[in-house]
Parts: structure tokens; sequence; C-alpha cells
């Protein structure tokens, strides 16, 4: 197939790339280097140093012996969003392209209305782009488990059977998410469903749970093939994190009482959830919603399988929470649909020993402990995070 993978130079999207390449798939990445910006902002960076993406080019062509189209530029130009699906004519297209932090987008009113315009308007302009040129064009698009916050019911995949006054339909499943980023999210599920609805467009909506890990079989073969690793308060997410504490004997920072139980997965089931969903394609008309998890676990587990994992001497620090959020809730969600097309999970408890402490020890030496404080407030319309991103983006 020929897949071309939005947001193909970041965490997620690279190795992404990478995987559908190795497998046989002509792919092109589109990029416009937003997530090396924001490291400038903030004054950080990957733990694990990356290469440029032309290198990374390179080095997958030298490694390979496959090629990868790279088209630079910004979904939220519709003009270039046009030009490219026209010119690289994907048959799916894998959208990674969104600013993805909430407390990114919780930082002021212009990290906020820059999270929501850029991620609304990019995967606006990627559904018109499909809708003039061709329908029939799979959109893979990377949603997240958060859209769904914590209800006290289960949570479904995408939809709910709704019976009201002797009634029943069928729904999309009630929404209550805890910031501004995961907000854009419902919105574009949204958007998507209308597309699909209205223009008889092929989507499937992955909600996502929190990827840790920094190691595919294909980024591992090359320096200049690594994907990022962010451990920082702004980026870094909750078991990323908590690993690179352990490594340099930083306390494992718990916001809250910890009780707070999210969806994981491993990098690596993230790229092939990817391949199954561009190779089972939704049918047209269809938008198809799956909750892209293997295990769950709450702050307050994930701290102790670290510290039991790491050795002695780790420490747990309660730090007071930064967010608004539910701290101790019902959990419970779906998430069969990706199994039944085949998923082989990877389980955190190995993935932990064999490859991320070794990874964050290796590392350490470049460790910013300044970076784990948690510096963005649920609960003030302004926090000193870096310049305001009306300036930043401009
Ligand atoms: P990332 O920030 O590392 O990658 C996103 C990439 O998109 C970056 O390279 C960035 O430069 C690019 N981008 C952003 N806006 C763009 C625009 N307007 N035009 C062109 N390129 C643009 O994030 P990631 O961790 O790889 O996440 C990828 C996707 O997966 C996001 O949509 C995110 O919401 C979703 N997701 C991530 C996680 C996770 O744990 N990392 C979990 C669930 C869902
Ligand atoms: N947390 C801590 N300590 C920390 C960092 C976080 O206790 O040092 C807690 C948070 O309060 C929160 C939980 O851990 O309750 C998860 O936080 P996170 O920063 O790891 O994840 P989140 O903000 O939800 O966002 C990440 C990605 C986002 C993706 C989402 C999937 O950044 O792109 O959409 O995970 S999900 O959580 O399923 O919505």
């Amino acid at each position: 197939m020929r897949i071309l993978v939005l947001g193909g130079d970041g965490y997620l999207g690279w190795p992404t790339a990478l995987h559908l390449s190795a497998v046989g798939h002509d792919v092109g990445v589109v990029d416009n280097f937003a997530r090396r910006r924001y490291d400038d902002e903030l004054g950080t960076t990957s733990l694990v140093p990356i290469a440029s993406l032309a290198r990374r080019i390179a080095a997958w062509r030298a490694e390979s012996g496959h090629s990868l189209e790279s088209y630079v530029g910004d979904l939220t130009d519709p003009v270039f969003v046009h030009q490219t699906v026209r010119r690289f004519g994907p048959e799916a297209v894998v959208h990674f392209a969104e600013q993805r932090s909430a407390p990114y987008s919780m930082v002021d009113q212009a990290h906020a209305v820059y999270t929501q315009t850029n991620n609304v308007v990019g995967t606006l302009n990627v559904l018109f782009a499909i809708a003039e040129l061709d329908p029939a064009i799979h959109l893979v698009k990377l949603g997240s488990m958060g859209e769904y916050g914590t209800p006290d019911i289960d949570i479904e995949e995408g939809w709910l059977e709704v019976h009201h006054k002797g009634r029943t339909d069928r729904m999309l499943y009630p929404k209550r998410p805890g910031s501004f980023y995961h907000l854009s999210k419902v919105h574009d599920s949204h958007n998507l469903e209308f597309a699909c609805r209205v223009w008889g467009l092929a989507a499937t909506d992955l909600n996502q749970g929190i990827v840790y890990g920094q190691e595919t079989e294909e980024t591992r073969g090359h320096r200049d093939l690594l994907t990022r690793f962010d451990y920082d308060a702004v980026f870094g997410t909750v078991l990323n994190r908590m690993v690179v504490q352990a490594a340099c004997d930083h306390p494992l920072t718990v916001y809250g009482s910890g009780g707070q139980t999210r969806g994981m997965l491993d990098i690596r089931d993230t790229v092939e959830c990817i391949r199954l969903a561009c190779e089972h394609p939704a049918a047209p008309g269809e938008f198809r919603v799956f909750n892209q998890f293997t295990e769950e676990f709450s702050v307050r587990a994930i701290a102790s399988m670290i510290q039991a994992a790491a050795g002695d001497g780790v420490r747990v620090q309660t730090v007071p929470n930064p967010r608004v959020e539910a701290e101790d809730h019902y959990y419970h969600a779906a998430h069969s649909a990706l199994l039944d097309l085949g998923l082989q999970p990877h389980h955190l408890q190995d993935t932990l020993v064999e490859s991320l402490l070794a990874i964050a020890r290796r590392h350490r030496s470049h460790v910013d402990p300044s970076l784990f404080e948690p510096s963005v407030q649920w609960r003030s319309t302004a926090s000193p995070v870096g310049p305001r991103a009306s300036e930043f983006v401009a």
C-alpha cells in the first residue's frame, strides 16, 4: 500500500513510518518540525539524541534499501495538504501530526488556542483533501483514551447503545476529557464521524492510551534511526518520566493520591496497531473506533513496579496534583478490536527490565533534574512556561 504518515518526525510517527516501510509498504512522511521547536521554547531536549529528518531517511535507505519520501510543511495550510495528498497518492493516511501534550495546552490562553487550532484545523484540512481528491483513502487518525475521561460506567469502543424513554439508538460515547489538548481530540472525533456520515469517507479513530518505551525492531539498527524520549514535566509521560527518575535516583513523582488509572501500551504495539488498522481498512462511510491499549495501571502501581524493577533506594514522592482530575475512580475500558485483528501485546513487566531502565541508565548523565518539576497548573490560566505561544508560533 501507499501510506502517508503525518507527523512522521515525531516520537511515534517516525518508528511507525519505518515499521510500515519494513513490511513492504511505500511510505511518505509529512512534518513541520513543530515538536523540535517546542523543545526550543521549553528549554528541553529528547534524552536520547535524535538525528534530523534528512539524516534519518538517509540512514533508513542505507539500512533497509527502502526509500521514504518526505514533505515538509504545516497541516494548517490547506494548499500544502491538498498538494501533498495529490502528489503522494496514498491509499491510507495515518495522522499523528498534532500538539499532543495536555500540560502544554494548559499553559495559558495562547497555548490552548494554538493547540486546538493546530489540531482541529489540521484534521479538517486532511478531511477536505481526502474528500476532494479520493474519498476511498482510508484515514487512520490518532485519538486518545483521555477523550472519555473517567466515567463511572464501562468505556466502550467509541459508540454506546443508549436506551431512553422506550427507544434505542447507537450514539458516539459521551466524552468528558481533562485538558484543552484532550478536548481537541474530541472535536476531531466529531468532525471525522461527520465526514464519514456525510461524504462517505472511511476513517479509523484510534483512541490510544499512554505509550511507553523507546525502541522498536526498526529503530534499533542505527543511532540515526532512534526516536525521541521525553522526561520533562510538559512532554514526558508518566511511565517514561518515572523510569528516568529511577535511573538518576530522583523520587518518583506521583501526582496526588496516585489512583489515576490509565490504559497503556508498548511503543512496539503502537506501530503494529497502525499496521493492522491500515491493512484492515474501515468500509466507505464507516467511522470506526478502536481503543488502543493493552494493559491498565494506576500511577501508584506504575511507581511500585518501577521501584521493584530498579531495586533498592528508589523513593516515591507524593506531589500536590497540578491537574484537576479524579484520583480514585472506576475504570473499565473495552479494548478487544485490535486483539481481534491479531495484535500480540508486549507486557510492561518485561519491557521495563529488558529495555526501558537500561535506556534511561545509559543516558542518565544528560538528565536535567529541574525538568522533573511540574510547571503547569490546571487551576491557573497562566503558567510561567516559555514565551507566549503566539510569539513562538510566529
Ligand atoms: P510528537 O509530538 O512526538 O509527534 C507529533 C509530530 O507531528 C511532531 O513531529 C510534530 O512536529 C508534528 N506536527 C504537529 N503539528 C503539525 C502540523 N500542524 N503540521 C505538520 N506536522 C505537525 O507526538 P507523539 O507522541 O508521537 O504522538 C503522535 C500522536 O499520537 C498525537 O496525535 C498524539 O496525540 C497521539 N497519542 C500519543 C500518545 C503518547 O503517549 N505519546 C498517546 C496517545 C495518543
Ligand atoms: N502523572 C503523575 N506523575 C507524573 C506525570 C503524570 O502522577 O510525573 C499522572 C497525571 O496526573 C495523569 C497520569 O499520570 O493522571 C497520566 O499523565 P501523562 O502525562 O502520562 O499522560 P496524559 O497527560 O494523559 O497524556 C499522554 C500523552 C497524550 C495522550 C495521552 C493518552 O501526552 O498525547 O493522548 O497520554 S491518555 O492518557 O489515554 O489520554
